[in-house]
């Protein structure tokens, strides 16, 4: 990360597992499945400063329930963080900083989004102890981020998804990315073409096609003459030469997203000709560290990025606003307002300002739960 100034590190008294249920404002189905509920897994960081006053540091874990999207879900996450990942971060003494988040879990594989909870957790502690924001941490170069809003699958079918983005638009959203399966992909989207005109389109795939299906081809092929922004994750997340193979006839860029779980992906995909765009998660990638390196290894390399979501509550919004203000991040990320997710957010909301979202400025996050969302909320005390 950019920061000049190390950060202290946080003596841990306890990790806890917060998880909260929290109701979508309407159903979201990508080609992996249908969403109605999300069960928040949150990571709550207690312990002392140096000057041994009171911490706290949060991070969330944007798992899905079951494993569609990856191989991780959210039972697993808390099994992993409560029976390895915690253990092996604490195994050396108490005194944690978000640097041992990649030490002492190198001889870990895989759990990136449990890990990167962790990760964004501790580093919430010592940037709340040192009144920090993250943003300023992280080297941000712009206070507010340009939002897109990512639109899945309505059960009422092309009019509902018209009818659906009609609204995000009047809302100010800057640019519409629309969920599509094998028979739910060129005919919304040339429908969205006549509706709106040139507004910047793009879809995503989450790897639902099959790059020997003569079919599935078509459809892309199809999907490829509407001027869209981008094409994310046509196909299965360790097909990088699917994708090297068909990209090159494309006008449209494809944008990789599943496929990529860290730098050496990344350049991996570059190099091959898989993807000329790439999303970056932080929960995907295994946190901030990652992300950072990602992003540097597509700059070095003339590809743009953009800052993913994966439905996340104020919490987890806080961390990706905060990653998508930093150098590179120039694309509308799918950082959309609280509203367009919940009824009532975890956190005070995120708003939609003129398309954009304002980065926080509080220490940390700049972002915590509200003591009445997380009244009735399991707790897991994994420490201390
Ligand atoms: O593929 O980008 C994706 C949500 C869950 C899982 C995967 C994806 C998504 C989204 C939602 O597209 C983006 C958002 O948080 O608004
Ligand atoms: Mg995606």
């Amino acid at each position: 990360m950019r920061s000049t100034r190390p950060l202290p590190p946080v003596a841990v008294t306890a990790v806890d597992l917060v998880r909260v249920v929290m109701p979508l404002v309407r159903p979201f189905t990508t080609s992996f499945g249908r969403q109605t509920v999300r069960t928040v897994l949150l990571v709550r960081i207690r312990g002392g400063a140096a000057d041994d006053t009171e911490v706290v540091g949060w991070g969330e874990c944007v798992t899905p329930a079951a494993p569609v999207y990856s191989e991780e879900f959210t039972d697993g996450a808390a099994l992993v963080l409560r029976d390895h990942l915690v253990p092996a971060l604490l195994r050396d003494g108490r005194e944690v900083g978000a640097e041992h988040v990649g030490g002492r879990l190198r001889h870990l594989h895989g759990h990136r989004m449990a890990r990167a909870a962790l990760e964004v957790a501790v580093l919430d502690a010592q940037l709340r102890a040192v009144d920090r924001p993250l943003a300023d941490h992280l080297g941000a170069v712009r206070d507010r981020v340009p939002a897109g809003v990512s639109v899945g699958i309505p059960d009422g079918g092309t009019d509902a998804l018209l009818e659906q983005v009609a609204g995000y638009l009047a809302e100010g959203y800057l640019r519409i990315k629309v969920k599509v399966e094998p028979g739910f992909d060129v005919a919304p989207v040339t429908a969205l073409r006549g509706a709106f005109g040139a507004v910047a389109l793009q879809v995503d795939a989450n790897a639902a096609y099959d790059a020997d299906a003569p079919d599935h081809l078509a459809a892309l092929d199809a999907l490829d003459e509407l001027g869209l922004e981008m094409l994310e994750q046509p196909f299965g997340p360790a097909r990088l030469r699917d994708h090297a193979r068909h990209a090159p006839r494309w006008r449209t860029p494809v944008c990789l997203d599943e496929s990529i779980h860290d730098a050496a992906d990344a350049a991996d995909a570059i190099a091959m000709g898989a993807c000329r765009i790439v999303n970056i998660k932080l929960g995907r990638v295994g946190g901030l560290v990652e992300a950072v390196a990602i992003r540097d290894r597509c700059q070095e390399a003339g590809v743009p990025v953009w800052c993913g979501g994966m439905l996340e509550t104020g919490i987890g919004r806080a961390a990706n606003v905060a990653l998508a203000a930093t150098e590179g991040f120039d694309l509308p990320a799918d950082t959309s307002a609280s509203d367009r997710y919940w009824a009532e957010d975890l956190t005070e909301p995120f708003h939609l300002l003129d398309g954009h979202l304002a980065v926080p400025t509080g220490p940390g996050i700049g972002r915590e739960p509200r003591p009445e969302a997380l009244r009735d909320a399991e707790v897991e005390r994994l420490s201390g």
